[in-house]
């Protein structure tokens, strides 16, 4: 295993503290067993999410002091609008405030109730904001993604001809668009290969369909092309992200990945007409086309971030710092989804937990039990994010994964705290059979992993369904 060296020092650093295992089972309690109604001030090592937790660098911070804001036409906006055009080279660039209302505006301009919109998976918010304006979100993504095990190079790729069974089930004009997302978030962080990327567009071509990316974690992506794919070896990331950006027509970007910011996104597209209904809508809810929803200053920021988030020696440490988590994990027998993804490492809960069925939310009860007991934050991807309940029974689907995801912030954590991360989890799988399942005492009718609510069950109490 190589150990992934930081190309960086610290400047500036912020305390954080620890906390008793009485006092997290207490604010567990209170939180109705929901990781994200913990205060973060009670975590110690965060790995909620790697958007928007990024360190900004000491240029990032000097370019705050830069921001001009003025109303119309700051000169945050043009430097910010030059580098997003250099690196994705669409002709319109239009700021929001986060990936989402990107989506959202994305989506409510060009998709109409009835139509259906293909991703290779999407992630929550995507999905959310698909089904939100009658459409359908399907998922396309290759077989492989569904195997923990499957070490194949690409588990990100579209499935081809999955994804031409589905334009032709609903009909080339019921899809007003297809999506990659950069890299598959749902899928455990994995890449997307160029040879899969402008063989979707041929096919989309023959359909007249666009392809948009969804490129929250592009260059992490892209890294993944450098260092697998054949032919990329001596390609810059900028030339990489180039070249597979112009197999597309458009993106959406949550800036708060691979932007390095805290807040930030954008769209950027060629299509004259849809740049002109998104722009109107922009005004309408988010502000002014030249800062949509930012302030100048951040801006900036993002302009800066997205340059810095190309250097390879970063790329290099980013995708290492992961690596070497999922290789801890994996060398002491814990089961992870294979290969180890770009900015996260995520569990089995299936494999760790078998005693816990799939009605009883075991990545639930996996990433409650890893902050009761070492005060580290993961998130649940599984059941409680995805799962459905079935119309008329109320019975929950599963989706096919089940997992709680260990999302690395960029820049943020030493290495011995990754180090801190990897021996706890091991801990826990030595004494795994002590945990027990969850039963769901509330949820929102959508996104409900954010507010809903749980009560553990002790051993050999059977879940009560809750019928919404
Ligand atoms: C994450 C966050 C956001 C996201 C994404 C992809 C592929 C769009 C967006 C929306 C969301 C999250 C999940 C769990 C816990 C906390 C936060 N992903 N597309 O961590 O972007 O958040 O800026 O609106 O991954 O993966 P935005």
């Amino acid at each position: 295993m190589r150990f992934p060296s930081e190309p960086f020092k610290i400047k500036v650093v912020e305390p954080i503290r620890r906390t008793t295992a009485a006092e997290r089972d207490r604010l567990l309690k209170e939180a109705g067993y929901n990781l994200f109604r913990i205060p973060a001030d009670s975590v110690y090592v965060d790995l909620l999410t790697d958007s928007g937790t990024s360190a900004m660098s000491d240029r990032q911070w000097a370019g705050l002091m830069l921001g001009d804001e003025s109303y119309a036409g700051s000169k945050n906006y043009y430097h910010f609008e030059e580098t997003v055009r250099s690196i994705f080279r669409y002709r319109h660039v239009i700021p929001t405030h986060q990936g989402r209302m990107a989506e959202n505006l994305l989506f409510s301009t060009v998709v109409k109730p009835g139509m259906c919109v293909p991703n290779n998976i999407h992630f929550d918010t995507t999905r959310a904001n698909i089904e939100h304006q009658g459409a359908e979100a399907v998922n396309a993504v290759v077989k492989e993604a569904y195997d923990p095990h499957d070490r194949s190079p690409f588990k990100g790729n579209m499935d081809l001809a999955r994804l031409e069974e589905i334009i032709n089930h609903a009909g080339p004009e019921r899809v007003p668009l297809v999506l990659l997302t950069i890299t598959n978030n749902s899928g455990g962080g994995q890449p997307v290969s160029m040879d899969n990327n402008s063989k979707t567009r041929a096919l989309l071509n023959r359909y007249g369909i666009p392809l948009f990316f969804d490129a929250c974690r592009f260059a992490e992506n892209c890294f993944f092309i450098k260092e697998r794919e054949p032919g990329y070896r001596d390609r810059s990331i900028l030339e990489i992200a180039q070249e597979l950006f112009s197999h597309g027509d458009g993106c959406t970007m949550s800036a708060k990945k691979d932007g390095l910011v805290n807040i930030g996104g954008f769209l950027s597209l060629n299509d004259e007409q849809w740049t002109r209904d998104i722009t109107n809508m922009l005004i309408l809810v988010e502000g002014f086309p030249t800062y949509g929803g930012l302030a100048g200053r951040d801006l900036e920021a993002m302009a800066i971030g997205l340059r810095e988030v190309l250097d390879e020696d970063y790329l290099a440490f980013r995708v290492g710092q992961v690596r070497y988590l999922g290789d801890l994990l994996d060398q002491a027998g814990v089961p992870i989804l294979k290969p180890v993804g770009g900015h996260a490492v995520y569990l089995d809960a299936k494999e760790f937990l078998p005693h816990i069925p799939q009605d009883e939310f075991p990545a639930q009860a996996l990433a409650v039990a890893l902050y009761r007991s070492y005060g580290i934050r993961g998130v649940e991807i599984g059941t409680v994010m995805f799962g459905k309940r079935e119309s008329g029974t109320g019975r929950i689907l599963h989706p096919e994964l089940e997992m709680v995801r260990l999302a690395i912030p960029r820049r943020v954590y030493t290495n011995m705290q990754i180090a801190y991360v990897a021996e706890s989890i091991v801990d826990l799988y030595g004494r795994r059979e002590s945990l027990c399942g969850l039963t769901m005492t509330y949820e929102a009718p959508m996104l409900r992993h954010f507010t809903a609510r749980f009560e553990e069950l002790s051993h050999g109490t059977p879940a009560r369904q809750m019928v919404s």
